[in-house]
């Protein structure tokens, strides 16, 4: 048995994950914090890690107010419809009010942004501004960085578990964890803790397969963390059962926003027709958000769906027309600079930020400018910053806040002293890049308060941690025992690999909990089933074998997303109604039912009893 060398790291604040909110949060820490040590641990290096470490091609969520453009209100009620009815609208309005002035600082910081003539900012669509954004990450880690100072970065640490107070389970005291260069464990005993570790791809089967398994749309690197740290210890999780399906380009997973509403484009389906208009009349169904303008998100894929459904695939995304339309100069004739302009900004929009798809139009021998692309609807994703609501039910703004939206501090969960942002906040999607920093840097603020008005400092249960230490490193322990009694190293009686429970839970999931193969379709009996076979898969995870560090690490993030697709099923079963045509289909209940399910789905494992407890919050509306 390998005998762990544990370290143990003090501090006043804690933030997990080093990611768009991570950085918002250390920023903001340091400014109202000056004389606490806070402490960030990360699993990779900040300037590169997370769901922006490619870089991005457009910032998706800016109000403009200082233009006129937008008010928090409008945001709240876009956010509210493409929702269908259900967000946390004191969360939605906070990030609002806030994001502009992140987007300044980081245009101050060095990002550039795509400027008119005039010099003001050029816009995407309602909200989106389209940036040069390849080195969005480092641009906005250098500052947390130098905020946080070298003595308080933890590169290359994975947590695996966060960690209670030895006095009061409901209170956090720090987190645990593995160093993935040096294969020490690592504790962080804190007064807050700011759980910033990201969404999750990779629950579902992705349509990547073989040569191309590995290429996702979201990061590979977010593995349901922020889920899968916060939902053991007890957390209360809000709309669990939300996912995000993306449209994206076929098989490099190319995001379609700048195409639709930068360049313009339009999507036809094999015979030339525009969903969009052929299926108008579908989306009455699902009123009054069927008639909301912009049509929900999924209810454009919904369209797209029923196209697909009918056999008239493929789906293309017509470049051509649209790079031939902006070719044009004001009398219409084709302007040759215009033409290279465009041409340019369009491998541009995926240099940015999903390198892959370019790499597949120049391996199709695709010119957008000549040839159409396919798009496809993409396995699901479990997330609460982009178009998805999955996270924790927190606490919110006291400005804001029905009381039963508040109990403490701004983004404090329902365990005292734990905070989260970006993907880790249920209920309040349409973050992305700018309103997940922004919600880091509130969920700081408050995260300081804490920890200055908390009175006794944590305590740490030390048989715990020993205990968790040598968990955490047991799989390196079980390859050693077992390896040697079969020819190949990955098929053993004894143990499975992390890739092998990471395929196991994407087919159960693809298969029993509407993944591409069932076509976003379940009923009750197929969920449960799942549910059966995820309870025996998260048991044979304590067989997990690693050769290594990396396999280690690997393991732990199979573990976090294991607790994620749990909590999904057990959200998607007490759901009774179809809300997110598009997002997936209940066939025991085709129907949105307003007057019974506009209400949240909340759920808590509790960490005593290992029994989950699933029930409903009411959704209030703020905003008229
Ligand atoms: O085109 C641990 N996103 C987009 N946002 C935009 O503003 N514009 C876009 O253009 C967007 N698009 C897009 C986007 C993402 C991706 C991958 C693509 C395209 C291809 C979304 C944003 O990126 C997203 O909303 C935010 O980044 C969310 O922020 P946050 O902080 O919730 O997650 P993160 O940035 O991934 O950071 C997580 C960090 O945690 C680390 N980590 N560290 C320690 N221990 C553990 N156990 C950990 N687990 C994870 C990670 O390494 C990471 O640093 S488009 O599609 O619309
Ligand atoms: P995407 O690139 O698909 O992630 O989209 C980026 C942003 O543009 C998100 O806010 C989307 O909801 C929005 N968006 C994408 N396509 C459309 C569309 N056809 N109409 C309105 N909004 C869109």
């Amino acid at each position: 048995m390998t005998t762990p060398d544990i370290q143990t790291i003090e501090c006043d604040v804690l933030i997990v994950g080093g990611g768009m909110s991570g950085c918002g949060a250390a920023f903001e820490a340091n400014f109202w914090g000056k004389d606490l040590r806070v402490v960030m641990v990360e699993k990779a290096v900040i300037e590169r890690s997370g769901a922006t470490g490619e870089g991005l091609s457009a910032i998706n969520c800016y109000m403009g107010m200082r233009s006129g453009w937008n008010t928090p209100e409008d945001f709240v009620e876009y956010v509210r419809n493409d929702m269908m009815g259900l967000a946390r609208e004191d969360l939605v309005y906070d990030v609002a009010r806030h994001v502009d002035a992140s987007v300044h600082m980081w245009e101050e910081w060095g990002l550039p942004i795509f400027k008119k003539p005039d010099g003001s900012y050029q816009r995407v669509g309602r909200w989106q501004l389209p940036i040069h954004g390849e080195s969005l990450k480092p641009v906005v880690a250098e500052p947390a960085r130098t905020a946080l100072g070298p003595d308080n970065l933890y590169e290359r640490i994975l947590i695996t578990h966060l960690l209670p107070d030895k006095r009061d389970e409901n209170r956090i005291a720090g987190a645990i964890g593995v160093g993935v260069r040096d294969g020490k464990i690592y504790v962080f005993k804190a007064r807050a803790v700011i759980c910033t570790s990201g969404g999750a791809s990779n629950i579902f089967r992705p349509r990547s397969t073989g040569e191309g398994l590995g290429r996702t749309w979201y990061s590979v690197f977010d593995t349901g963390s922020v889920y899968g740290l916060v939902i053991p210890l007890g957390a209360e999780m809000t709309q669990m059962e939300h996912r995000f399906v993306p449209s994206r380009f076929k098989d490099g997973y190319g995001p379609i926003g700048m195409w639709f509403q930068f360049f313009g484009a339009r999507a036809t389906n094999a015979y030339g027709e525009d969903y969009t208009q052929t299926r108008a009349p579908d989306l009455k169904k699902w009123d009054p958000y069927g008639s909301a303008v912009p049509t929900p998100t999924p209810l454009r894929n919904h369209q797209m769906f029923l196209d697909i459904t009918e056999g008239k695939s493929p789906i293309y995304i017509r470049t051509e027309e649209a790079i031939a339309r902006l070719s044009k100069d004001d009398n219409g004739e084709f302007d040759p600079e215009k033409f290279e302009e465009v041409r340019s900004e369009a491998w541009e929009d995926f240099l940015d930020m999903t390198i892959s798809q370019a790499l597949m139009w120049a391996s199709q021998n695709i010119a957008p400018e000549d040839t159409p692309s396919e798009i496809v609807l993409a396995e699901p994703y479990i997330m609460g910053s982009h178009s998805g609501e999955a996270g924790a039910w927190v606490s919110g703004p006291e400005d804001l806040s029905p009381p039963e939206y508040r109990w403490g501090y701004n983004r404090m969960l329902t365990i005292n002293g734990l905070f989260a942002a970006g993907d880790g906040v249920g209920a309040a999607p349409h973050k992305f890049s700018s309103g997940s920093f922004t919600e880091g840097k509130i969920a700081a603020k408050a995260a300081v308060a804490y920890a200055r008005d908390v009175a006794d400092a944590p305590q740490i249960d030390e048989d715990r941690v020993q205990e968790l230490a040598r968990d955490i490193l047991r799989p390196l322990d079980t390859f050693k025992s077992h390896s040697g009694v079969s020819t190949s190293e990955e098929v053993n009686p004894n143990y499975l690999m992390p890739k092998q429970a990471l395929i196991r839970l994407q087919k159960i999931m693809d298969e029993y909990a509407g993944g591409i193969s069932t076509q976003y379709t379940m009923n009750e009996p197929l969920l449960k089933r799942g549910l059966e076979l995820l309870t025996w898969l998260r048991q044979d995870l304590d067989q997990l074998a690693a050769r290594n560090l990396h396999e280690l690490l690997r393991g732990w993030e199979v573990v976090h997303r294991a607790w994620v697709a749990e909590a999904h099923v057990r959200h998607l079963i007490h759901r009774k109604e179809t809300r997110w045509p598009g997002y997936y289909y209940r066939s025991d209940y085709p129907d949105l039912d307003d007057e019974n399910w506009r209400v949240f789905v909340n759920s808590r494992f509790d960490p005593n009893t290992k029994n989950w407890d699933v029930f409903t919050k009411p959704y209030n509306q703020l905003v008229k």
